[in-house]
């Protein structure tokens, strides 16, 4: 098991656009098991490849009450989005301790290989459909806030950064 560091926003590299995967091979398949770990341990319902500075095409998610049921989505490409739109609350683990409203396509279709390097396509409504949709823009580089008025960018920015510098000041006076 292994615990990767999650970038926080705003971290120039959370705004990178991803590569495609070249091969699903041992090395993605142990960067898949550290993503799901560390997913798992910061309680999220994903983690795109991105927001551990990985930047290649690579998704993990998990949306089941039980925390069993593994998604991995590789080079992942939209193929429908409903025309209909949902309103709900998001948040990101590369933004802790911010949530608001974003409005996306209710329902997607996406195609996508496997940790086997299977073809898949996805058919996803809900809480599903709204991350999967947050998890593909991570790998272009774009973060939930983006969708926000530039007001509450400003906002959320200096909360984050005034945060990391208490901590880091919390850790040398520690040290
Ligand atoms: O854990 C997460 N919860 C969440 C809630 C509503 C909408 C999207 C998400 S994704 C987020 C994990 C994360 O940051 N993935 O990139
Ligand atoms: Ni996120």
């Amino acid at each position: 098991m292994a615990l990767l560091p999650i970038l926080t926003y705003p971290d120039a590299r959370l705004h990178k656009v991803a590569q495609p995967v070249r091969a699903v091979d041992a090395r993605l398949r142990a960067l898949i098991d550290d993503m799901f770990d560390t997913m798992y341990e910061a309680k999220g319902i994903g983690l795109a490849a991105t927001q551990v500075d990985v930047h290649e095409q690579l998704i993990v998610i998990d949306v089941s009450e039980q925390r069993d049921e593994r998604l991995v989505l590789i080079n992942p490409e939209l193929v429908w989005a409903s025309d209909e739109r949902v309103k709900g609350d998001e948040g990101c683990l590369s933004v802790p301790g911010i949530y608001d409203g974003v409005e996306r396509p209710a329902a997607v279709r996406v195609r996508a290989l496997d940790e086997h390097g299977q073809s898949r396509e996805i058919a996803a409504e809900d809480l599903l459909a709204v991350c999967i949709q947050h998890e593909m823009d991570h790998l272009k580089g774009k973060v939930f806030v983006e969708y926000l008025s530039p007001l509450k960018q400003g906002r959320i920015k200096t909360k984050l950064l005034k945060a990391e510098r208490e901590a880091a000041r919390e850790t040398a006076e520690r040290d």
